[in-house]
């Protein structure tokens, strides 16, 4: 009961503040760079909504005053797809979302969503601060037949790595049989919970803690900080950590917002993508520590898994997606050390 006042009341805040975010948007100008529009789908207790909080802070320090950053959470502007979209026509200036469902806008991004594509967090920020990681950055301007895609790829931030959690026990790679599981629009990930035996549901990151509360779906998969802070560990008591991917996060500026940039502004900007990516994995090593003791102090059994099961029975979609361009990502991959 306390429960579903406190998602209603939620629902009624958000409401308030999307219709506030609606009428400034509506004011704006031809202002262009000093007043940036930036929204995304997380909490604001999130670490990744921290990143970006200090971009906001050091491209208003770097531009001495004449540049600011108003930032959006949860969805206020929209889902992340719909988010890509506002970028793209020009309504939004920076979104951050995850690189799973870039993936629908810039197909060679579904690379990301592979199972076990990193062999561990080191070698994750050894590939993105590399030649490949910037390729791929470059890569997210342009469609598959060379036209742009009106986006520009900034930064990634530390989305750490996947796993799966539910209203029922998860023991091994077997537990998930016959289970609803939300994913994010990513048929990477819809494909891999169908592997694993279980039936995926695709929905926006803010309409799954009501579904889970009605039991539509018995649970999801995300890192330890979106679990927790959007408080699904109230319906979903289990978390193996089978850590099937390590999606980034990854900020992204519209082309129209950038055209009307001059050159010293974008340098600010970059700069301060930069800074934040670096400020935000530090804060991403102790809060995602930090999450998964407070989800065991809310109830959560956390188990680890059997990875190598996990390995053996996603093989299937690596093949299936791992495939021209992402393929040759794929051995890049494999090859840094
Ligand atoms: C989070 C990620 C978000 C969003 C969310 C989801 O970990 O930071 O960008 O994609 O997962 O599952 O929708």
């Amino acid at each position: 009961m306390k429960s579903s006042l406190s998602f209603i009341f939620g629902l009624l805040v958000g409401l308030f503040c999307a219709c506030l975010a609606f009428a400034f948007l509506g004011q704006r100008s031809d202002d262009k760079g000093k007043n940036i529009v930036v929204a995304h789908g997380l909490p604001t207790d999130h670490p990744v909504h921290k990143g970006i909080t200090e971009f906001a802070r050091k491209l208003e320090e770097l531009s001495g005053g004449t540049m600011k950053a108003t930032v959006y959470p949860n969805e206020l502007l929209g889902k992340e797809t719909v988010c890509l979209e506002k970028t793209q026509q020009g309504e939004i200036d920076i979104t951050k979302v995850s690189c799973a469902p870039v993936g629908n806008f810039v197909p060679v991004f579904k690379l990301f969503s592979l199972p076990y594509l990193f062999r561990d967090r080191d070698h994750y920020w050894e590939v993105l601060d590399g030649e490949i990681g910037g390729d791929l950055l470059n890569a997210l301007s342009q469609q598959e037949d060379g036209s742009s895609s009106r986006l520009i790829g900034l930064n990634y931030f530390d989305a750490g790595s996947r796993s799966f959690y539910a209203n029922t026990a998860l023991t091994g790679a077997d537990s998930l049989s016959g289970l609803k599981i939300r994913v994010m629009e990513d048929p990477v990930a819809e494909a891999t919970v169908k592997a694993l035996g279980g039936s995926a549901v695709t929905m926006p990151f803010g309409e799954l803690f009501g579904m889970l509360q009605q039991g539509g779906v018995d649970g999801a998969e995300n890192n330890a900080p979106s679990y927790f802070s959007s408080s699904h560990y109230e319906s979903c008591k289990n978390y193996l950590l089978d850590e099937h991917s390590r999606i980034p996060d990854v900020f992204v500026a519209g082309e129209k917002f950038w055209e009307g940039l001059d050159s010293t502004q974008r340098q600010w900007v970059r700069e301060a993508a930069a800074h934040s990516s670096q400020f935000q994995r530090k804060v991403w090593e102790e809060e995602s520590l930090k999450a998964l003791e407070e989800l065991k102090n809310k109830g959560v059994t956390v188990r680890k898994a059997d990875i190598a099961s996990f390995q053996e029975l996603t093989k299937g979609v690596v093949s299936e997606f791992a495939t021209g361009e992402r393929l040759d990502y794929v051995n890049r991959i494999k090859e840094v050390e």
